[in-house]
């Protein structure tokens, strides 16, 4: 069936190909197993324990979900800008240049791209991979997915385009779906406010820091990089 012919599915986005999600998997597995291990991890224990009501059981997640990086949530077409998203021109032309610009969610559906996962996080609630995206990737990311969050994290608005790009890789029972991505947003904002957070260990994979009330970013020191194919999910 033709793209067109079909409705709005559940979510547009980049799933990574199975040979890279087995290494994402691994990598933050390792990476929790080693951060549960350190001192000041034990030291910082009880704002985890305060804000946490249920543990974020990863294995568990990591067989209920395919990973994947959403650009647009759609809810069928019922999210706000769905069909906005859906039609968006692939290039800011000119508009005597219309017919000759297609819409980059069908120009790119089923193309290959390389992701690069800069940095992982966790909090109470989520743990997920940070994707910085790439000036072509940011053709396919909506232009208020982080404007969409503001009531949560006001410093949304004031952080550069694909700030939200992420991969979710676990979230405690209970935590609504769109929390990994506002979990994130939030340290980045603390960033960008000039709190750079406590540097707590050098690690292998890269600089460990703790950013107060249980959230942990671990900024790679060489990035994943990801082969991700775009495409949506019905559900
Ligand atoms: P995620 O992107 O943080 O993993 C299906 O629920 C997918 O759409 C999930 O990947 C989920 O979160 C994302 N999602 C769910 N509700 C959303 C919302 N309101 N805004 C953005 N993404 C959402």
């Amino acid at each position: 069936v033709p793209l067109e012919e079909t409705s709005l599915p559940l979510f547009f986005g980049w799933f990574l190909l199975p040979s890279i999600q087995d290494k994402v998997r691994c990598t933050s597995l390792d990476f929790l197993k080693t951060l549960d291990t350190l001192e000041a991890f034990k030291k910082h224990l009880p704002d985890f324990t305060v804000e946490a009501e249920k543990e974020v059981d990863l294995e568990q997640y990591f067989q209920a979900n395919a990973l994947h990086c959403t650009t647009k949530f759609c809810d069928y077409g019922k999210a706000e800008g769905a069909k906005e998203y859906a039609d968006k021109p692939f290039h800011q032309l000119s508009r005597w240049l219309v017919s000759y610009n297609p819409a980059a969610v069908k120009e790119l559906y089923g193309s290959v791209f390389e992701l690069s996962l800069s940095a992982l996080f966790v909090t109470p609630r989520t743990v997920g991979a940070r994707v910085s995206l790439s000036e072509d990737q940011l053709t396919l990311w909506p232009a208020d997915a982080e404007k969409e969050v503001v009531s949560v994290v006001p410093a949304a608005t004031t952080l550069p385009a694909g700030s939200r790009a992420h991969i979710t890789l676990g979230c405690a029972e209970g935590v609504e779906q769109l929390q990994t991505g506002i979990d994130l947003l939030e340290i980045l904002a603390l960033q960008q406010a000039g709190q750079e957070g406590e540097l707590v260990e050098e690690m292998e994979l890269g600089s460990l820091s703790y950013y107060g009330k249980g959230r942990w970013l671990l900024s790679l020191r060489e990035p994943i990089s990801a082969q991700a194919c775009f495409s949506s999910l019905y559900g």
